[in-house]
């Protein structure tokens, strides 16, 4: 398959912005991280009851009890297809039922064939594949193989530990003095600032260690603002998931922001293995990498019995039941596709999607929207989304317009659509306590709005003032909700109208850690503390409904700060408020690529950063850089300069227009790669350690310079956009320059083959309609071009049709071979045509002209 690289130059970070960390909770400050954390038994207090099992064909339940104080709980064991463990433990006679989230998985997993292969009172062997897994009664662990080789153990070091609910110790109990000295401070209640947590029902967090023998690095548990591999976070904070509005938030941290993915890859040339924590609760997860050489460190290859090189994660949440996934790989896109398999993929996404899109808080009014458009037009730059921001609505009330700014929005969405554009405008899920605002009244007459403890609606502080939260949770806000975007509700909005879903973490202005209280209560009776992680991704499932059902045969474009695991089949997802900051440009790739890792491909950041203004420089880098992430969107804060790219110098205007149409020239490949994520759950964006690209060779995009494998110092000038077409790839190009992605869709392709070194490459190529869900239906092509033997083919993979004009005006090959004369086509239609070939020895390569061949018929090209 053609792959894309960018390989960013290395800036120097010099990041001027300053989070005000005391707004948010450190893990000491937290109770439940601050008991879990220290709960460090020098034996595992737990116990399998090996004696009663219940035997199914796809799982083993038995009874795990902690001996210390004699609480029972109920675990089982079961087979997933995919290679995929599941582990399950919950209380036995719990006091209150826990949850467990509605949202991540998509669909109930598919069990698969488990059987035992060895049983005595202190083990049990069982085995799915060439996959096994073994619980040991005493102390309790699981270790997982992979044929003969150890790749994970649960509870290895012994920080397993499931606080059941109890009844708070009564004052008056003999042993209250002896309870006080054992309990946390915050058990019960818990205060952080001048916010109070009620704790109705006491402390419930749940902890797990998994370490994995022989892993060098980990990845994953997206969002964070920080380099890709884990680093150690013994000494330091642990990876805090816990969707947070963080005002400037810093890079490389642990902290929290605002999606939570919980699940983490452990890599080694020989395996990969992963674990997802499938738990929406607030969560903390040290690691611990043996080769930071440190005490903990070794005390985890002195646990897991090796000197090998190990990761181990201590995975602490506050409540939840615990339900736990080890994916068994082998190899990072096994272990990829395994969570892609029980979280879902990203539904292929409209092309326009994937061209360049221009947002700022705010365009002042339509006439702005319109002008900012004809200056693109005028420079010759393309664009294909406009967005607004809340300034666009009637006093902050979603669903509603400006009535002077924006008193004709169906004019402003006509011009744009008269020029193939499309909008996007925000909606966030907070409602605004207006007395007359249909939605408020709506929600209060219907009861729509989460609650607090007391049951009285919760009302928090946001953009609009005085707030409350829908709360969708009830399927009864979910029906509602979908239908305020019926274009008979939402005014003025059309099938070229898209949504931004912001503020959905949710953000409270006067929240404890600038988010809703946790003991506040949701449909169902679930606290606010077990499900907040889900919230905006219940967001997103409504606003998918809404605009699924108003333009039925229209693929949903969403937008999401706050997200979830499963986020992915709703929404995309952009980094948040990063700033103007060479720091955040090259943080971006990091965090894009780990949420990739996470399921979620669609991911970009605020291209010149939202906070601040960037110096030309750094704006032009932003745009070239931004080029290869999946989601390009210029955005800014409302106190920045205007920066829309035609307000610069000719030589600046230029290197954005060359950036922006490169962008557009690679919109087929990345509508491919969509593609073949929906059919796959492979990452559109990847990093190396997923590629083993040991034997290509690097092609520069523009000079065809060939690199080898390593490192290299390539000198890098303002015009020099640095990206690579790796050895062995064909990429299918549109070149020709157009303002908008929809004036693009009969143009012809070029097609770029860069040579391994065997004289080989292949590549695939996805055409279809770029908007409906036709192509699940089979009206699509989906094209398989190979070059081996100087010749190449292009052929239909799948049965499908797709009537297309599209065709080849071009094919461009990377260092051919030798004494090429000549090429000549062979098509059914156009039968056997010599081409005229040149050859450029400046960059190696030979260009073949005009093939003529449209795009759905099956071609051949020989050179000769
Ligand atoms: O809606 C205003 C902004 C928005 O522009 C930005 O992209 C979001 O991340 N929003 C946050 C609220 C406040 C930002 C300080």
């Amino acid at each position: 398959m053609a792959l894309l690289r960018f390989i960013p130059v290395l800036y120097v970070a010099s990041c001027t912005l300053a989070v005000v960390k005391e707004n948010f909770k450190s893990c000491e400050q937290s109770s439940f991280c601050r008991r879990l954390r220290g709960f460090k038994p020098e034996i595992s207090h737990y116990e399998l009851d090996l004696s009663d099992i219940q035997l199914t064909d796809n799982a083993v339940e038995t009874k795990l009890t902690n001996f210390e104080d004699n609480s029972h709980f109920k675990i089982s064991l079961s087979a997933v297809h995919g290679d995929i463990f599941r582990i399950q433990v919950d209380e036995l006679m719990g006091l209150y039922p826990r949850y467990r989230p509605q949202y991540a998985l998509n669909g109930e997993p598919q069990a698969a064939k488990l059987s035992v292969v060895d049983k005595s009172k202190d083990h049990i062997t069982l085995q799915y594949s060439d996959n096994k897994a073994t619980l040991h009664a005493k102390p309790f662990k699981v270790e997982f193989f992979k044929g003969d080789s150890l790749v994970a153990v649960l509870n290895s070091r012994g920080l397993f530990h499931f606080e059941h609910y109890r009844t708070k110790p009564s004052e008056n109990e003999n042993n209250e003095v002896e309870q006080q000295k054992k309990e946390d401070p915050g058990a019960w209640e818990e205060n952080f600032k001048s916010h109070h947590d009620s704790k109705p029902k006491g402390p419930s967090g749940v902890a797990v260690d998994i370490t994995f023998p022989g892993a060098m690095r980990a990845y994953g548990l997206p969002e964070h603002a920080d380099k890709l591999p884990l680093r150690s976070t013994n000494g330091g904070e642990p990876y805090r998931l816990y969707n947070l509005d963080v005002f400037e938030y810093e890079i490389d941290s642990t902290m929290a922001i605002y999606g939570a993915v919980p699940v983490i890859y452990a890599h080694s040339p020989k395996h990969t293995v992963g674990f997802f924590w499938h738990n929406a609760a607030e969560t903390w997860v040290d690691i611990t990498n043996s080769k930071d050489g440190n005490v903990m460190s070794s005390l985890v290859n002195l646990v897991s019995g090796t000197q090998e090189h190990s990761v181990s994660a201590h995975f602490m949440s506050e409540s939840g039941v615990m339900d736990m996934f080890v994916l068994m790989g082998p190899k990072p896109r096994d272990v990829v596709k395994q969570y892609a398999s029980l979280t879902g993929v990203a539904p292929l996404p409209q092309y326009f999607t994937l061209a360049y899109h221009q947002c700022r808080w705010n365009y002042n009014d339509q006439d702005d929207v319109t002008n900012v458009v004809a200056h693109f037009d005028i420079n010759n730059m393309p664009v294909d989304i406009m967005w607004l921001d809340i300034e666009y609505t009637d006093g902050k009330k979603y669903f509603t317009w400006d009535p002077v700014k924006f008193s004709n929005p169906e004019q402003m969405v006509n011009n744009l659509t008269s020029t193939g554009r499309k909008l996007v405008v925000i909606i966030d899920p907070h409602i605004k306590r207006e007395a007359g605002y249909f939605l408020h009244e709506d929600s209060l007459a219907n009861d729509y709005y989460v609650k607090n403890k007391d049951g009285s609606v919760y009302e928090g502080w946001c953009w609009p003032g005085s707030s409350s939260y829908l709360d969708f949770y009830n399927p009864k806000v979910v029906d509602y909700y979908k239908g305020l975007y019926a274009f008979d509700k939402f005014k003025g909005t059309s099938d070229d109208v898209y949504i931004w879903n912001d503020m959905n973490e949710p953000s409270v202005f006067n929240g404890p850690e600038i988010t809703m209280p946790k003991d506040c209560i949701h449909h169902g009776g679930w606290e606010h503390r077990d499900v907040h992680n889900e919230y905006a991704l219940t967001h997103t499932v409504g606003t998918f409904k809404g605009l699924t059902e108003r333009s039925p045969t229209r693929r949903p474009f969403i937008l999401t700060r706050g997200h979830f695991a499963g986020s992915q089949r709703f929404a995309a997802v952009w980094t948040g408020d990063n700033a103007a900051d060479w720091s955040h440009l090259a943080i971006s790739y990091a965090m894009c690529a780990s949420e990739a890792l996470g399921g979620i491909s669609f991911c970009g950041a605020d291209i010149g950063g939202f906070f601040g203004n960037p110096d030309v420089e750094l704006l032009q880098r932003w745009y070239q850089a931004a080029v290869w992430l999946p989601f390009m969107r210029a955005h800014a804060h409302i106190d920045t300069r205007r920066r829309e790219p035609y307000l610069f110098s000719e030589d600046v205007k230029n290197r954005i227009r060359i950036a922006l149409r490169l962008r557009y020239a690679h919109l087929p490949l990345w509508y491919t790669l969509f593609f073949e994520h929906e059919i796959t759950g492979e990452p559109v964006i990847r990093p190396l350690f997923y590629e083993f690209p040991e034997d290509s060779e690097w092609y520069d995009i523009e000079d065809f310079k060939i690199y080898n494998g390593g490192s290299h110092n390539i000198p890098v000038s303002l015009d020099k956009i640095l990206a690579f077409y790796r050895g062995g790839s064909i990429i299918a190009r549109k070149d020709r320059p157009r303002r908008a992605s929809s004036l693009m869709h009969n143009d012809p392709f070029t097609l770029y083959v860069a040579l391994d070194n065997k004289q080989t490459a292949s590549g695939t190529l996805f055409v279809d309609d770029h908007a409906s869900f036709e192509y699940r239906s089979k009206k699509y092509l989906y094209l398989h071009f190979k070059y081996a033997d100087n010749t190449l083919t292009s052929n239909l993979i799948d049965k499908t049709d797709y009537p297309t004009k599209e065709w080849v005006e071009r094919v461009v090959i990377f260092k051919p071979p030798p004494g090429v004369k000549g090429a000549k086509l062979t098509s059914k239609t156009l039968g056997s045509v010599d081409l005229e070939t040149s050859y450029t020895s400046e960059n190696k390569a030979l260009v073949i002209r005009k093939p003529g061949v449209n795009i759905r018929e099956p071609f051949s090209i020989k050179l000769y």
